[in-house]
């Protein structure tokens, strides 16, 4: 747990506590927060609370692919719709802000395009056509 600086105001003669940020959260390296905070009268006694902080979501990360390049070797044979590789990437945001589709992309390799496909939601690339008479493929995703 990370040590969290907390100010409290006081109006008037009560203690009205308020707990402000520091610095920018950051909700993929911590998501929550517990804070004790203490209330002192004016002979020193103490009380005490726990504050628990959530911190929530945005979509400020992009997905990341698990390596940087991808090589599969198809036998010039290799039928439609054969599975050749899953290609995986990872979006450590929460709900749909994480959820990883998948296409190819790059538009001027339009030959490959339509030779290969990818699933949007597995990220199995697959065989669309005949190859027997193609020579060799490079796919961005
Ligand atoms: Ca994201
Ligand atoms: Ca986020």
């Amino acid at each position: 747990m990370l040590n969290c600086t907390i100010t409290l105001i006081v109006l008037y003669d009560l203690f009205l506590g308020e707990i402000f940020a520091e610095r920018l959260f950051d909700r993929e390296v911590q998501s929550s927060y517990s804070l004790t905070v203490a209330a002192t009268d004016n002979g020193g006694r103490m009380g005490y609370t726990t504050v628990l902080i959530n911190i929530t979501d945005v979509n400020d990360v992009s997905p990341v692919f698990l390596h940087t390049e991808y090589k599969v070797t198809v036998p010039m044979n290799a039928g439609k719709g054969r599975p050749l590789i899953q290609i995986k990437a990872r979006d450590p945001d929460l709900g749909e802000s994480g959820r990883v589709t998948y296409n190819i992309y790059d538009a001027s390799l339009i030959i490959s395009g339509s030779l290969f496909t990818i699933d949007p939601s597995s990220g199995i690339l697959s065989v669309k056509a005949d190859l027997s008479d193609k020579g060799k493929y490079i796919v961005g995703c």
